[in-house]
């Protein structure tokens, strides 16, 4: 480790001041925002979402690390993508009628994959996968992670492309054209361990790829893709966890070469960070970057911390951002933001991966419904089943109203209320 950073480190464990003062010492500089803890007001709304049971039956705890909505057979109807940790696998649940599902592995033997998004990677008019694998999903920081394609033949048989591997732990992947020649290139977060990092990876065609280092820290959860500072190229946001609590944003002068900028960063370094995703939170045609604390993994006595929530940095364009905090949530993971009413106001839902889960009311799976502009109140959609990691909404039955798809991820006890993958629709109105 870098000794400046050595020193941060240390530092930012002795006390509050004095990690204010070690990051006005630090070479790094780290805008230090103060958290308010938001007290948002909460309703009951239990009876809003039905939940059900989809998928393939489990007998074992079910690892679910990640979801994602998508029309991979491109018939018209959504299905959910998901990466199961206990089987080592990408499935598909196709939706075979609206609100049916018949599950399929797409691929198998992959070493704990955590995140699959679908892309059109080599323009043939099929969806891609870009599947992120750490390896082993708990800690370890032997450089057993790798970037997998698997390449659509158009009827979704799948040919697996290894892009990368023996690299610290790989988190999330994401596609787009970063230097402007009209091919796709990849974004990629890798958590690691001790040591992780950020690179960006130049598409040369025909599968072969060239990395370039973006940063060297560990912990990296997620890595976002769009225009951010609105200079019409495409920009990195970044969320790295472990002791930095950081969130980076690699501003793209439209070649491939990159401007670190880091655009929040919290003194506690126990905060949590354990997700992000983009969203034009208040549609003034800006995209917002979503955040949640709540990471519970490593700790000696998982569950729930005062400071675990969810907030929203509002775009003010030409790169900068301002902190909002929506509101409290214990083990808050995998913001997504979505018009529940379908009126174009932009509720957040989230779930819960470490809540106080020998409580039978702890939250498991919950929406901040906007006003309309931007204050939230909490809505707890469900208690069970617990321990969610991974959620996304999509049209997902006959209603036509968004629906949302959750999995669940059974690391710590109690292992009861478990379920491996749930769609939750909402009554028609
Ligand atoms: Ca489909
Ligand atoms: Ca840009
Ligand atoms: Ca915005």
């Amino acid at each position: 480790m870098h000794p400046v950073r050595a020193l941060c480190v240390s530092l930012r464990s002795v006390s509050l001041v004095a990690a204010l003062l070690l990051v006005a010492a630090c070479s790094r500089e780290v805008p230090v925002t103060p958290v308010r803890i938001a007290r948002t007001p909460v309703v009951e709304d239990t009876s809003r979402f039905k939940p059900h049971s989809i998928g393939l039956p489990f007998q074992d705890k079910p690892w679910i690390a990640h979801v994602r909505v998508v029309d991979l057979d491109q018939d018209g109807l959504d299905d959910i993508l998901a990466c199961d940790d206990k089987l080592n696998a990408v499935v598909w649940l196709r939706q075979v009628s609206p609100g049916k599902f018949e599950e399929s592995v797409l691929m198998a033997d992959l070493p704990a994959p955590v995140h699959v998004e679908a892309v059109d990677l080599n323009k043939t008019g099929h969806l891609d996968l870009l599947v992120s694998c750490m390896g082993e999903v708990f800690p370890n920081n032997a450089k057993i992670g790798s970037v997998v394609i698997l390449e659509n033949d158009g009827h979704q048989h799948f040919t697996k492309h290894v892009i990368a591997d023996h690299i610290a732990r790989v988190t999330d992947i994401r596609a787009v054209d970063l230097d402007g020649d009209g091919k796709l290139d990849l974004a990629v977060g890798q958590f690691g361990y001790d040591q992780g990092e950020i690179r960006w990876m130049r598409n040369l065609g025909n599968w072969q790829f060239e990395s370039h280092l973006l940063l060297n820290l560990s912990g990296t959860v997620n890595v976002c893709v769009a225009d951010m500072n609105g200079d019409h190229t495409p920009d990195i946001v970044a969320v790295v966890s472990q002791q930095w609590e950081e969130i980076h944003l690699f501003e793209n002068d439209g070649h491939g070469n990159f401007t670190d900028k880091i655009i929040f960063g919290s003194t506690n370094e126990d905060y949590g960070s354990s997700g992000i995703s983009l969203c034009d939170v208040n549609r003034d045609g800006r995209p917002d970057i979503l955040y949640t604390n709540g990471d519970g993994f490593e700790y000696a006595d998982p569950g729930k911390r005062p400071w675990h929530g969810v907030q929203w940095f509002e775009n003010l364009g030409g790169g900068n951002f301002k902190f909002h905090r929506v509101g409290d949530l214990p083990g808050a993971y995998c913001p997504i933001g979505v018009s529940l009413d379908g009126d174009g106001v932009m509720d957040i839902i989230c779930v819960s991966g470490f809540n106080d889960w020998k409580d039978p009311q702890a939250s498991s799976l919950v929406a901040f419904k906007n006003d309309g502009k931007q204050n939230f109140t909490l809505h707890v959609l469900a208690h069970a089943p617990t321990q969610l990691l991974a959620c996304d909404v999509g049209t997902l039955d006959a209603s036509g109203r968004p629906a949302i798809v959750t999995g669940g991820f059974y690391a710590y006890p109690p292992f009861d209320r478990m379920d491996r993958l749930t769609l939750w629709t909402q009554a028609a109105k």
